[in-house]
């Protein structure tokens, strides 16, 4: 079933607000206001915002290091994003997480996650939650191309195969871990064909094509929530900035392929779209990048004016066993 154009601009709205959140995060970064590391998502953000515009409030995700499309994609409150990554009291961890640990239960954000292949597991527990609780709710975990060799991804394969979870697998394949690519690091061609090993159904997609993730989710979702069980979504895509954000570069990928991979770019893509079919007009697509603009900068000038945790606070909310 065709989209409704309602649903399209909402597409592009998110993809616009991961866009425009990580440039500024990344100007931001580049003026000393960010505390920590910082793993962008820009060039990516079709997979996030396809997969999650079919999942309900009550669904949850799980993410890993490069997070904040999801968290966007899922309902986070920005304000609260970016006051985390600038370290302030008043971010999603009190600032001491920064951007790898931003979670937010209340919208089913379970967590980015430093630890490659770490979020597969946890949403084995968040599937498995959902069907304990009867609910039809489902689970998405998002990982790279540097997780699927990761022992914790045969583990929950497996694992969500046998118990039949309500667990959507979305590979963001952008053909490298840093600077490894994934030809030298995988052995299979292609990675969705890993899931008939585990007998469940596997799809690849253009990541770059917020409505193909859509289409492709939309089913897995279906099915998930129908009693069908986990299926594993491969979404090709690229990322435009470096591994992390530095002063630095260790980008040793050709900038021939970044170049090709910018020609196409999923937030244009879907610009192009919209103006072709007159579901927007130009005037309105500049309404709607300002109104965006506009909430960033209040999310940063709360970050800004935000306090940074007290020193007294370091060992509250931390735990260990
Ligand atoms: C278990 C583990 N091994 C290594 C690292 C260091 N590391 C951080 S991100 C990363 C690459 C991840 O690549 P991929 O999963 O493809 O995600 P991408 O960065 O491409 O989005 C590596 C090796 C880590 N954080 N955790
Ligand atoms: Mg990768």
């Amino acid at each position: 079933m065709p989209l409704e154009n309602k649903e399209l601009v909402n597409l592009y709205r998110t993809m616009l607000t991961i866009r425009r959140f990580e440039e500024r995060v990344s100007k931001e970064f580049f003026d000393g206001n960010v505390r920590g590391y910082v793993h962008l998502y820009i060039g990516e953000e079709a997979i996030a915002t396809g997969v999650c515009a079919n999942l309900l409030l009550t669904d949850r995700i799980v993410s890993h290091h490069r997070g904040h499309g999801h968290c966007i994609a899922k309902g986070a409150d920005i304000r609260l994003m970016m006051a985390e990554i600038f370290g302030k009291k008043t971010g999603y961890c009190k600032g001491k997480g920064g951007s790898m640990h931003i979670a937010d239960f209340g919208v089913g954000m379970l967590g980015a996650n430093g630890i490659v292949g770490a979020g597969l597991p946890i949403a084995c527990g968040a599937a498995t939650a959902a069907q304990l609780e009867g609910k039809n709710g489902v689970a998405a975990v998002f990982f790279g191309d540097g997780g699927v060799h990761e022992g914790e991804f045969h583990e929950a394969m497996n694992l969500a195969s046998i118990w039949k979870l309500p667990l959507i697998f979305v590979c963001e394949n952008n053909f490298y871990a840093v600077n490894t690519p994934s030809k030298y690091a995988i052995a299979i061609d292609e990675i969705y064909k890993r899931a008939a090993a585990y007998s469940m159904p596997g799809m690849v997609v253009d990541g770059n094509d917020v409505v193909a993730v859509h289409q492709a989710a939309r089913e897995m979702v279906k099915q998930a929530r129908e009693g069908g069980g986990p299926s594993f979504l491969e979404a090709r895509t690229y990322r435009w900035h470096g591994h992390f954000e530095s002063r630095m570069s260790t980008d040793s990928r050709p900038p021939e392929e970044l170049a090709a991979w910018k020609k196409k770019c999923p937030v244009e893509a879907m610009e192009r779209k919209l103006l072709a079919a007159g579901v927007l007009t130009e005037a309105q697509l500049k309404e709607m990048n300002s109104q965006i603009l506009g909430r960033i900068e209040e999310a940063v000038k709360f970050a800004k004016d935000s306090p940074f945790p007290a020193p007294e606070d370091a060992l509250e909310d931390v735990y260990s066993t």
